[in-house]
């Protein structure tokens, strides 16, 4: 048996877009519906969680969780440039009280990939006004929201925006190698979450904040280990650089990334391939703590991790494997605070749509039926007792 320390933190995560339902003033929203869509389902009503979070809230309480991350949406509270939606802040305000009356402390992040289409319609993350947009809108959040929050995520996975966005065409605006917009929105997700870390400190309520970044497990083929440091500098370090003043990092690592003298490559043969086109990887959370407190030395929150497949067993048996890794860094000594699985419910997984399973919960979506599945009760028994079998 493995025991977690006193104290650690378990939690899920959502996010706004991919349960809420009906969030259509973004540019995922948008683009779910564009002609080239990358995407193979709309997010349309998704898991009505907007309405439905009690109920969610109560099976988080039921399985033994402690917090819960979920992501507030810009594009209902700013619905056009400097029109605030009191409404939509009251909505938050009162999702954040159903946590607190569950004894969840509520995990708040602020940008998790959607963006309000006033917002993308002018360059979106490559024109330079965003940052101050985005500060604008964090500032009117936690002045209404601040005294709720018991830890708030700038931006979710700024890594990624740009990578999807401009350089793989998966993501909003749908652009492919396009490194001008890639270095742009870059320089502004950068600038955007360092206005907003000051903006948020600055309000009301007392919390840590830090970003959440999407890592990997790098490895280098041989004779490739500088080539594989240039690819990481630019996928990871850069951002974790950016941190090193911010009260924790949240690390999200879900495979592994290997380089070889053609660059990126794809899966190792003889390795297991997931539905998500990655390898099938549990240490990936392990090596992506190492590395980021090795870049920061801040606190590490494992903010995501989980697996997207259809055999809830292998779901069970990635989780083992993976929190051993997280358990092996404690016993290391790096500090290590708390482990948030991706998802607490199957959801809206962008562009592969309702195809990928990441939920402990399952979500009917005609009926919008919770099933909870059996990593939910394996899962709830590690919460419990605070150890690993
Ligand atoms: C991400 C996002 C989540 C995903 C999850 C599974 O990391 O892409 O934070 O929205 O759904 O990671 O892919």
């Amino acid at each position: 048996m493995v025991r977690f320390p006193d104290g650690f933190l378990w939690g899920t995560a959502t996010a706004a877009h991919q349960v809420e339902g009906d969030n259509w003033n973004n540019d995922w929203w948008a683009w779910e519906h564009a002609p080239d869509t990358a995407c193979v389902d709309p997010s349309g009503d998704a898991c009505d969680h907007y309405w439905r979070y009690p109920q969610d809230l109560d099976i988080l309480v039921e399985l033994g969780f402690q917090a819960y991350r979920f992501s507030i949406e810009w594009s209902r509270i700013e619905p056009e440039e400097g029109e605030w939606s009191g409404a939509q802040l009251d909505h938050y305000a009162r999702m954040l009280d159903a946590c607190i009356e569950r004894g969840l402390q509520p995990v708040v992040t602020f940008h998790h990939f959607t963006t309000p289409r006033w917002a993308a319609s002018d360059g979106g993350w490559t024109n330079p006004v965003i940052a101050e947009r985005f500060a604008r809108f964090c500032e009117h959040a936690v002045a209404a929201l601040g005294d709720r929050i018991a830890m708030a995520c700038t931006i979710n996975e700024p890594n990624i925006v740009p990578l999807m966005g401009w350089l793989m065409g998966a993501f909003p605006p749908g652009r492919t190698q396009d490194l001008d917009g890639y270095a742009k929105a870059t320089e502004h997700l950068i600038a955007a979450h360092r206005r907003a870390f000051d903006v948020l400190k600055a309000g009301p309520g007392d919390f840590p904040v830090g970003l959440t970044l999407s890592m990997s497990d790098w490895w280098a083929e041989p004779g490739c280990e500088a080539e594989m440091q240039q690819y990481r500098a630019h996928h990871e370090d850069v951002y974790l650089e950016a941190c090193r003043d911010n009260d924790f990092v949240g690390v999200q690592a879900y495979s592994r990334t290997r380089v070889d003298s053609t660059g990126v490559t794809g899966p190792e043969p003889g390795v297991e391939v997931l539905a998500m086109g990655y390898e099938y990887w549990p240490s990936a959370a392990e090596a992506a703590i190492r590395h980021a407190v090795e870049v920061t030395g801040l606190p590490v929150y494992v903010t995501e991790n989980g697996i997207g497949t259809d055999d809830d067993d292998q779901r069970i048996r990635f989780l083992q494997e993976s929190l051993a890794g997280v358990a092996r860094t404690i016993d290391d000594g790096l500090d290590v605070r708390g482990f948030f699985h991706w998802s607490l419910m199957d959801n809206f997984e962008w562009a592969f749509g309702y195809r990928m399973k990441f939920g402990i919960v399952g979500v009917d979506q005609t009926t919008q039926r919770r099933t909870i599945k059996q990593s939910a009760r394996w899962l709830s028994e590690v919460v419990k007792s605070n150890m690993l079998p």
